[in-house]
């Protein structure tokens, strides 16, 4: 039998979306409990992420409510960390065998990730140009093989940079955010459009056609989530 894994997880979270979609691809069994982020449960912090973030999981020990975790279970966070932790329990391939070809997928996690969020989460959230956000695409391109994914085969460098790429596209094509009315709009149309980003978008389709990206998005949660959080849409 293998051992329980409970994770802990909000709809709305990119980070958290790292590890369902990566635990779709890995076909580990597992519980799933959401976490209200606006009203986390008391017992959350001090008996599973003392950081009272999402996602965490437990792993082994009884199987339990996932409401009253047991200190027998081991209590692991940070989606970068879970997701490579589901690599190393998969039967299935989801990192490269290659050292070299498993760095290249860090590396691509860790940059991708950090060149795209700080522009799509501060235009939202904080009000700042949209238009930096495009420079993220341009690294993913730089870095992206002719076909394929981020290695070429599936791995979980496209889990670590899917979720936001997906938050950017339903909150800047609904115009969700502070930033100037019509700006998202703008930008998304001109993702969408201009031959300069072919490679990202087919990119982006590969990864938004796989099951593990559809049964772990909801675009309605997104979308109603981010816009009473930040602001409008113009609609
Ligand atoms: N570095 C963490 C970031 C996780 C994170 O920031 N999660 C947010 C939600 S997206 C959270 O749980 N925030 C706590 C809160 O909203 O109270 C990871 O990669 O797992």
């Amino acid at each position: 039998m293998p051992e329980q894994i409970t994770l802990y997880t909000a709809k709305i979270c990119p980070w958290a979306h790292r590890a369902e979609i990566a635990l779709a691809e890995a076909k580990i069994p597992f519980k799933r409990f959401e976490i209200d982020l606006k009203n986390k449960p008391e017992w959350y912090a001090p008996k599973v992420n003392p950081a009272s973030k999402v996602p965490a999981i437990s792993y082994g020990g009884p199987d339990v409510d996932p409401a009253t975790p047991s200190p027998e279970s081991q209590k692991i966070a940070e989606s970068g960390i879970l997701i490579e932790l589901f690599a190393d329990l998969s039967k299935e391939e989801l990192l490269p065998k290659d050292p070299i070809a498993r760095a290249r997928a860090r590396f691509f996690a860790e940059t991708v990730t950090s060149a795209a969020v700080g522009p799509w989460y501060s235009a939202v959230t904080r009000g700042e140009d949209p238009a930096p956000f495009l420079k993220a695409l341009d690294i993913v391109q730089s870095l992206l093989p002719a076909e394929g994914f981020a290695v070429g085969q599936w791995s979980i460098a496209d889990a670590a940079v899917t979720p936001f790429f997906a938050r950017a596209e339903a909150t800047f094509k609904n115009d969700i955010g502070k930033y100037e009315v019509g700006k998202g709009k703008a930008l998304w149309a001109t993702v969408e459009s201009d031959p300069k980003y072919a490679r990202f978008r087919k990119y982006f389709e590969d990864v938004k056609s796989r099951d593990s990206f559809k049964t772990t998005f909801d675009s309605d949660v997104v979308i109603k989530s981010f816009s009473a959080l930040h602001g409008r849409p113009s609609a």
